[in-house]
Formats: structure tokens, sequence, C-alpha cells
């Protein structure tokens, strides 16, 4: 059995390498089908890729990751960590898709086109088709409406299953939440994306509120994520209109999450307070699940923000953080000021920082907690076309300095949003009308 298993593989590992060769069809890949592409790209492209499974679903199937960059299998100093996940809410495929054809993009354009060149071998970009495997193969047939296959096998929205910063999530955590977590938790992500169909528009957190704030719900960075909205929406062959789907319109087609509708639980906050990642959540789609003949379109209109949303990565300053022996510090708090995060954003296990910021002039400050605080000023140049962020080390003159880390509240409360935000419109009641219209989608 072992054996007629393997020789399967090696059968539909051969056909990969083929049909790679061959280009990848405008069409959906099942979950065999999934699988077999990726491990037939991994084959083809060993040391560009490195494929691993990060977890499994309910029903077993596994969580694929396919990394792409100049030292796929693991991080190096300087080269910032970069995500795409799609199909979390299963019922949502185009993102699923057009994964797939950014993957084919990127491996067959490293050593001919210079653009993609120098960004895998800058970056380091981890690509997940599907979050929700199962959800996938639960939706039977394409369907532009909300469908069971939105939920994972246990019924639950996995969108509404993380930690969240302003509440205490009472949902269990599934089994892909817990995968994705660990991942986050095991990797110095810096950008990511979320993929999602439903509407058309780039959303960025927060997506829930404390208190009485009504209308926007303001991250201390949301200038930044602002900027890295319209990267996507006007990259985007119709995005940037802003005319959304039906009568629903966004201005340069982009939204705040929560001023588009609360929810609790989401993946971006999730990144963003605990993970350190920058997240948006992207509607690549009026129709949830479309035909398959319209997936070369889909391919065409996301391609080049596919691209300039990745480059991002490289906004802003980074660094390592050292001893005077020159032993990195891990643990280290360092933040730009005026920019605090609920849970600090501290230097990881090889004293590495990387904080996303747009051009003009920051104080940094990287403090060991209950020691000692060093600031610098820097001067933040526009350089994402370098396909390197401002780098700026921090040297401590001591010798072995150990930091512990940060305590990080569990249920993080942003109270002081509430001051530093500006009650606008839209009033409550058109609030809950829209949670009502539209809880569906993100
Ligand atoms: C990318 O990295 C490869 C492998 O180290 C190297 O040969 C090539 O010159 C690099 N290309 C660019 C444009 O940086
Ligand atoms: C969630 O659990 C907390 C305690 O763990 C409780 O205080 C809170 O009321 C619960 N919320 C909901 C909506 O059930
Ligand atoms: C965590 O990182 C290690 C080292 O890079 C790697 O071997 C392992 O597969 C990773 N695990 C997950 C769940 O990403
Ligand atoms: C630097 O950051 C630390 C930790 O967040 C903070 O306690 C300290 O006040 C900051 N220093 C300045 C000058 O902002
Ligand atoms: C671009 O990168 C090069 C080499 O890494 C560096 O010397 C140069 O200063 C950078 N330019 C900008 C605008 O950051
Ligand atoms: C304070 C607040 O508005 N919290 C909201 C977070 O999101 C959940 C789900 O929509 C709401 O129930 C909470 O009221
Ligand atoms: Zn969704």
């Amino acid at each position: 059995q072992e054996c007629s298993r393997f020789c399967l593989w090696d059968v539909v590992g051969i056909l990969c390498l083929l049909s790679v060769a061959a280009a990848l069809d405008f069409k959906y890949h099942h979950t065999e089908e999934l699988e077999a592409y990726l491990k037939g790209v991994h084959a083809a492209y060993p040391s560009l890729t490195h494929l691993h499974s990060i977890g499994r679903s309910v029903e077993g199937r596994d969580l694929w990751v396919l990394a792409l960059g100049r030292f796929p299998t693991h991080h190096k100093i300087g080269i910032p960590e970069f995500k795409y996940v799609a199909n979390m809410h299963g019922d949502e495929t185009v993102g699923r898709e057009i994964l797939l054809h950014l993957i084919d993009f990127l491996v067959t354009s490293y050593r001919r086109d210079p653009v993609i060149t120098r960004l895998l071998n800058n970056t380091r970009i981890h690509i997940m088709p599907t979050m929700n495997p199962d959800g996938f193969e639960a939706t039977k047939v394409p369907d532009c409406y909300y469908t069971r296959g939105r939920y994972n096998k246990n019924g639950e929205d996995l969108n509404r299953n993380f930690p969240d910063a302003f509440e205490n999530n009472n949902a269990s955590i599934q089994p892909e939440t817990q995968a994705v977590m660990n991942w986050i938790k095991n990797e110095t992500f810096v950008l990511s994306a979320n993929l999602h169909g439903g509407a058309l528009v780039a959303s960025y957190t927060f997506d829930n509120v404390t208190g009485s704030l009504k209308g926007y719900s303001r991250s201390p960075d949301d200038d930044v994520f602002i900027h890295l909205a319209k990267t996507y929406s006007f990259n985007h062959a119709s995005m940037y209109k802003g005319m959304g789907c039906d009568r629903q319109t966004f201005p340069e087609g982009i939204t705040n999450g929560y001023s588009w509708y609360q929810l609790e639980g989401g993946m971006q906050d999730y990144n963003y307070v605990w993970g350190q990642c920058f997240e948006i959540t992207l509607e690549l789609s009026c129709c949830k699940y479309p035909p398959a003949d319209q997936l070369e379109k889909f391919w065409r209109d996301n391609k080049a923000a596919l691209i300039e949303y990745i480059k991002q990565v490289h906004l802003g300053v980074k660094g390592q953080v050292t001893d005077r022996n020159g032993n990195p510090i891990p643990n280290v708090i360092v933040e730009a000021k005026g920019r605090p995060h609920v849970c600090p954003y501290r230097t990881n296990e090889h004293g590495e920082y990387f904080l996303l910021l747009l051009p003009g002039t920051y104080v940094i400050n990287a403090t060991v907690p209950g020691f000692k605080s060093m600031l610098k000023t820097v001067e933040i140049p526009d350089n994402t076309g370098n396909f390197s962020a401002l780098k700026q080390d921090f040297s401590f003159s001591e010798v072995s300095i150990r930091s512990r880390a940060a305590s990080c509240p569990k249920t993080p409360l942003y109270q002081d949003l509430e001051l530093a935000s500006a009650a606008t419109k839209p009033t409550l009641h058109i609030l809950v009308l829209m949670t009502v219209m539209l809880v569906a989608f993100k």
C-alpha cells in the first residue's frame, strides 16, 4: 500500500512537472490538483521554493504554504518575511486561484525579469492559497452568494476566530486558526494580505473598537495602512474607482475595517496586535465564487497590484540591536516615537526589528525594559523601489544584556484610541444596518 501511494505521487509529480512547464490553466484547482501543482512547482524550482504544511484542517487536509525567495527554507538577517493568505472563507475562491498564478509568474520570471529577480533576492514571500480547504470542498459549484462553505468543518467563521484586541473572543480556536497563529509566532512577518471575495475594496485595521468610538477605528499606523490599501487599489484594474459592488461605494477603493462594519476576532487585527505584522483584507470580486472562465480576467486585474503590494514590505526602517560584543539582543522594544503598540514590537531572536513607516523624519526608540533606552533620529527616504528599508542598527555599550519579553496583555484594550480619534459618521443606526447587510463578506 505504501508503495502504491509512493508510486502514485511519483507519477503525479512527473505529470506536474510537465504541466508546470506547459503553464497553469485558468480553472479551479481542487485539493489534489492544488497539492500536485505546488509539489510540481517545488520539484521544478527546488532552490527557489520551499513547500511545507503548517498544519491540518478539521477534515485532515494539509494547510500548504509555498515560500519563495533566494533563501526559501529559512529566515536570513535583513530579509523581510511577507505573506499572502487566501480562501479563509471556503466559498471565496478568486484569491485561491490567483495566488497559484502569482506563484507561476514569480518562478517563471526569476532571472528573466530584473524587478522580480530583485524582489525574490531581497524578500521571502510565503503563499498560502487556502486556509480553509474543507470549506472550499464543501462548496460544490460556483455561487456568487454566501454559502455554508464560508465556515470550516466545525461551522466556525475563521475570520472571527482569532483573539481580539478589544473583546474577549469566546469562540473556540479552530485547528486552521491555531496553525496560522503558530506560523505567525514562528516567522518575523512584516507585511501580509488576506484575500477574500464578495466585495471590491481594500480594508484595513482596526475591525473593532473600544467603548463609544464610532465611525472609524484608527490604529497608531493609520497613515501606513492607508498607503498600503491604496497601493493595492490604485494598482488594481478598477478597485481604485471605488464603485464596489451593487450600491456600495468606497472612495478610492479603500475603507477602514470598522467603518465598513465591525467584527470581532478577525485575522488582520490579530496580525497587527500580536504578530507585529501589518495585514490588510482584500475583497477581490463581487461574486464570491465566479465561473472559471472569469479567472483569467481576475488574474490580469490583480497581477500588478499583487506585486506592488509585496514591494511595500521594504518601506520604513530595519536593523539589528546588539551588545558591545556584537551579540544580538532579542526582546528589545523598538518602536517609532508616537506610535506605541499595545503589545510592544520587539526584536526577534536575531535582535532584528522591522518598522513599516512612510518617508519622513522619525525618532526610533530601542528600549531594554527596566534597563535603558537608545533614541536615534532617522530620515526615511522613499526607497521601496530599492528593495530595502533604511538600515539603522543599535549597539548598546554593555555586554550580555538580557531583555525579558515585554508584557503583552492577553486581552489588550486600546483605550487611548478613543481620545486620539475623532468620532465621525456613519451613525450607529447606519452601522447596525450595514452590519446586518454585509456581515458575510470580510
Ligand atoms: C540574485 O541572486 C542571485 C543568486 O545569488 C545572483 O546570481 C543574482 O545576481 C542576483 N540578482 C540580482 C538582480 O540581484
Ligand atoms: C466571554 O467570556 C468572558 C470571560 O472569559 C465573559 O466575561 C464574557 O461575558 C463572555 N462574552 C460573551 C459574549 O459570551
Ligand atoms: C517554524 O520554523 C522552523 C525553522 O525555520 C521550521 O523548521 C518549521 O517548519 C516552522 N514551523 C511552522 C509551523 O511554520
Ligand atoms: C522609549 O520606549 C520605552 C518603552 O516603550 C518608554 O518607556 C520610554 O518612555 C520611551 N522613551 C522616550 C524618550 O520616548
Ligand atoms: C539603495 O540601496 C543601496 C545599496 O543597498 C544603497 O547604497 C542606497 O543608499 C539605497 N538608496 C536609497 C534611496 O535608499
Ligand atoms: C466595543 C465594541 O464595539 N466591540 C465590538 C467588537 O465586535 C463585536 C462583534 O461585532 C461586537 O459585539 C462588539 O460590541
Ligand atoms: Zn471573506
